[in-house]
């Protein structure tokens, strides 16, 4: 079978003058793995490149003093090799970003649509980008001499990898990257930037590749639907590959998009859809209801909700943050990932729409609706939601529409009327796939799926049974997301290796004794 999965999803790679540094990265992403030794005479790049099944080919480029590792993909190719002679570098996405920067230098990530993390190695110099979204993370550690560079900061912490070095520059300081409060020495890249290093010095250069749009556009509702369509629909184009693509499905209207745009992309192939439930929460048969509408192999599962909650370790472990309300959205969908199967697929989901749209802010005022997407657009960078290790945990590539650069910037940029319009929320997405699914999806009203699973109550329920008084519930959450990051992210533990049980134990014991 022809797969489509990109060539490598993650990676971890060290930059040095000095020949001879051992790797020993610790991924949650599971796949094959291949060793990179690059040199130019100047500095050496040694790499471990993680794929989702078989090793591909084409996952670095080099060209006299340069080579490119990418983890990810693009979405714009044929853009982008319109702008190069012949379209002859056009083999991989990493040739293309290679050719693209012989020709435009650091600016060339501007011009990139796509879900990528890249390091380069320049000269002397080390290269570090994001896509516009930061939806694979990249973290770094840097001192004169060394810069390594991993898409899991489990790969840079102190027991496992290259380590923290000692002496290491704060990058934090600059305005690409942030430290991770819990990870000293490590810092995050920010979504849209590139980050250039000169290795032995130390001396950094910090560029910006996007910004979420500020302004906002005024349109007929005839001209906004359409463009949504289009440029959704464009977007799940680039996503979907010659295999059979599977889509996640809630029965929700950002999901059920997705789904329909992938059976028009499919071309008359049947596609896969998949929901998740509790057995005492489930949107089965809303799924379904799209499922039936668009002729899709479908199929449910059920997680028992103490094996849901059990899966903490691993949400963390995948997503590497320890914000309660990212991880108790991302908890469904890493128990979804983990039972996929054993084949490798290539994932689609509807996540990230109600940010740009606004749709968990339900009221319906304007001014209140666009403080909430803009402070959503302004605050997603570093929470990690997007990251394609969840499904990784699984050995799957995840991508998200909805987050594909274009649509996001026409979702975000839509004047508020056109996001809530005749008392619906995401009016404008739901008229622009009004032919395409059942009208009962269509109307849905909004269910996060934190609340459509049961996974927000059912965390809440182990809590207070441990003994967390309620007013405490919030701050007990945090915690219990802190221990388990200290030990399967700063410790590089294995998640199976969490007693989940003893550690909610020690979190409300502690609680009950601040409290009493
Ligand atoms: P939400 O926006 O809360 O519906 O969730 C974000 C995305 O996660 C959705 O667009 C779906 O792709 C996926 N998702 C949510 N709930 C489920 C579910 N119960 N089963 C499968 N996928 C889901
Ligand atoms: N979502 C939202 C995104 C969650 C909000 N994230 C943020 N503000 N950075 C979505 O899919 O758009 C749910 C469950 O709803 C996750
Ligand atoms: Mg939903």
């Amino acid at each position: 079978m022809v797969t489509t999965l990109p060539a490598a999803t993650g990676f971890l790679a060290v930059a040095s003058p000095d020949s001879g540094v051992a790797l020993r990265p610790a991924f949650a992403a599971q796949g094959s793995r291949t060793v990179v030794r690059e040199s130019n005479g100047r500095q050496h790049l040694y790499a471990v490149l993680l794929h989702a099944g078989a090793v591909p080919d084409g996952s670095v480029a080099r060209r006299g003093g340069t080579a490119v590792l990418l983890a990810g993909e693009l979405y714009n190719q044929p853009d982008l090799c319109s702008l190069l002679p012949d379209g002859a570098a056009a083999d991989s996405d990493v040739h293309l970003v290679l050719a693209l920067l012989d020709r435009y230098g650091v600016s060339a990530f501007r011009l990139l649509n796509g879900r990528f993390a890249v390091v380069a190695m320049l000269g002397n110099r080390v290269l570090l980008a994001t896509d516009h979204a930061g939806s694979v993370p990249l973290y770094v550690t840097a001192r004169p001499g060394q810069v390594a560079a991993a898409t899991e900061a489990k790969s840079l912490a102190g027991t496992a990898g290259v380590g923290v070095p000692p002496g290491a520059r704060s990058l934090a300081a600059l305005p690409g990257a942030r430290s991770l409060a819990a990870l000293p020495g490590v810092c995050q890249l920010r979504a849209g930037m590139v980050l250039e290093i000169d290795v032995a010095k130390g001396a950094t250069d910090v560029h910006r590749t996007w910004r979420p749009p500020l302004e906002r556009r005024i349109l007929p509702e005839g001209e906004a639907t359409d463009l949504v369509r289009d440029t959704l629909r464009h977007a799940v184009r680039a996503r979907t590959g010659t295999d059979t693509p599977l889509v996640v499905i809630s029965g929700g209207i950002d999901s059920s998009s997705v789904a329909a745009l992938t059976v028009e992309a499919a071309g008359g192939a049947t596609i896969d859809t998949l929901a998740m439930g509790s057995e005492h929460d489930n949107e089965f048969p809303e799924a379904r209801t799209v499922a039936e509408h668009l002729a899709t192999r479908h199929s449910e599962i059920i997680v028992p909700t103490a094996d849901l909650l059990a899966q903490l370790p691993y949400a963390v472990w995948a997503a590497e943050t320890t914000n309660v309300d990212i991880i108790e959205y991302l908890l469904p969908l890493t128990a979804l990932y983990l039972r996929v199967g054993d084949t490798p697929r290539r994932i689609l989901t509807g996540y990230g729409a109600d940010i740009p749209l606004g749709g968990m802010h339900r009221e319906g005022r304007l001014p209140a609706l666009e403080q909430a997407v803009s402070h959503d657009m302004a605050t997603f960078d570093g929470l990690n939601e997007m990251t394609p290790v969840l499904s990784a945990v699984g050995g799957h590539w995840s991508t998200h529409p909805f987050w594909d650069r274009e649509v996001l910037a026409v979702l975000t940029s839509l004047e508020a009327g056109l996001k809530h319009r005749y008392g619906r929320d995401k009016w404008v997405l739901r008229t622009a796939m009004a032919d395409l699914l059942p009208a009962t999806t269509v109307n849905r009203p909004k269910l996060g799926v934190h609340e459509g699973s049961g996974t927000t109550a059912a965390f809440s329920a182990l809590l207070v049974s441990a003994g967390v008084p309620p007013s405490q519930l919030r701050e007990a959450k945090y915690l219990v997301l802190q221990a388990l990051f200290r030990r399967v992210v700063a410790n590089g533990e294995h998640p199976d290796a969490v007693d989940f049980a003893k550690t909610v134990d020690e979190v409300a014991g502690m609680q009950r004794r601040s409290v009493g």
